[in-house]
């Protein structure tokens, strides 16, 4: 069985964009392929976090995983900083990389935007998401469009560590799916969907209850000529509400165009506002029966002691192959 990987920051407001370009691929790929899904959260401190917060949202992602089907007799769940081989691997990984190829990646260029100055660990995020991704010898990573940039790196990292020492990773593959990869922010589609926005109706949380639903679809960016056509270019708010609608539905897109022929935008969203609160009203009832439950906290354990168990080889074949330790 092939191995995927992949991992969500514990940053709260988990949204439509996560749950569609990320975590239904990882419910989906359980059924056959050994999956390790981890809560990335020492890439959380790359930006200020309180840590009662940090602490809850860990506790967050980790339930909204089992909300969404991650099955964890399936997959592992854990939370990165309980596993030390990701720092580990981080640090050999990091004497690997060039300053340059780091400086190139876009979400540094995004998020050290307009600062003064940046962390070193903004700097160095990819390479922490590359020693997560080889720590588990992964084949597959599914993850969103706008982690692209961040796979290729991963890859080249472990192609130049091989040519150096053979066989030292497995060279992963990034999996994004064509539709939902890139889910765009509800008042302005030329953004992508994100938890950091400061407009509360720019995302459609995974726990919003139908009347926010309800306000943030209805306010949604659209445009004047009011026909529901799928056109990126030139209709960008009709099309991502499309495109969440047929991924929601599982309707094709061609086939919702037809659907709402002659049809306003007002009873386009009045149904996509159904099709929403039908799809998310599931998940949010299972997430507020295991928030606070001990089950999750064992789950959480024992997945870390599996992860830690595969971990721990890797990290002894690359100290090896390095000439480190004794
Ligand atoms: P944000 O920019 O919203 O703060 P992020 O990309 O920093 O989010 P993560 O929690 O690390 O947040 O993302 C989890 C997964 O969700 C990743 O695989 C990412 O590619 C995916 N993802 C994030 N935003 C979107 C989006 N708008 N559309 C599709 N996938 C997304
Ligand atoms: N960088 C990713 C989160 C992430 C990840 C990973 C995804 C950290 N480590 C390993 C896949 C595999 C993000 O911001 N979306």
């Amino acid at each position: 069985m092939k191995r995927v990987f992949s991992g969500v920051q514990p940053t709260g407001n988990i949204h439509l964009g996560n749950y569609l370009g990320a975590l239904k691929q990882f419910v989906e790929l359980q059924e056959d392929h050994e999956c390790i899904y981890c809560i990335v959260d020492m890439h959380a401190i790359t930006v200020p976090q309180d840590p009662k917060v940090l602490k809850e949202h860990i506790l967050d992602v980790a339930a909204l995983y089992l909300a969404v089907g991650v099955d964890p007799e399936k997959s592992i769940v854990f939370v990165q900083s309980d596993v030390p081989g990701h720092a580990e691997l981080s640090w050999i990984l990091t004497c690997n990389s060039y300053t340059g190829e780091l400086s190139r990646m876009t979400q540094f260029k995004d998020k050290s935007k307009n600062k003064e100055s940046a962390p070193a660990g903004l700097f160095t995020y990819p390479i922490l998401m590359a020693a997560d991704i080889l720590l588990y010898d992964t084949d597959v990573v599914p993850v969103g469009n706008d982690q692209k940039q961040h796979i290729e790196l991963c890859r080249d990292l472990a192609i130049r560590v091989n040519g150096k020492y053979p066989d030292t990773f497995v060279i992963p593959d990034g999996r994004f799916l064509k539709e939902g990869a890139r889910i765009m922010a509800l008042d302005d589609p030329s953004k992508k969907m994100s938890k950091s926005a400061e407009n509360i109706h720019s995302r459609i949380s995974l726990l919003d209850d139908p009347a926010k639903i309800k306000k943030s679809i209805m306010k949604a960016t659209t445009d004047s000529e009011g026909v529901i056509r799928f056109d990126t270019e030139n209709k960008p708010g009709i099309s991502n509400l499309l495109n969440i609608y047929s991924v929601l539905s599982g309707i094709s897109i061609a086939d919702l165009e037809k659907k709402y022929e002659g049809k306003g935008y007002g009873d386009f969203k009045k149904d996509l506002v159904e099709v929403t609160v039908k799809a998310l009203t599931p998940i949010r009832e299972r997430f507020e029966e295991i928030r606070n439950s001990e089950e999750l906290i064992r789950i959480l354990r024992e997945g870390a002691g599996k992860a830690d168990a595969i971990a721990k080889k890797t990290i002894e074949r690359v100290k090896g192959n390095f000439g480190l330790g004794l």
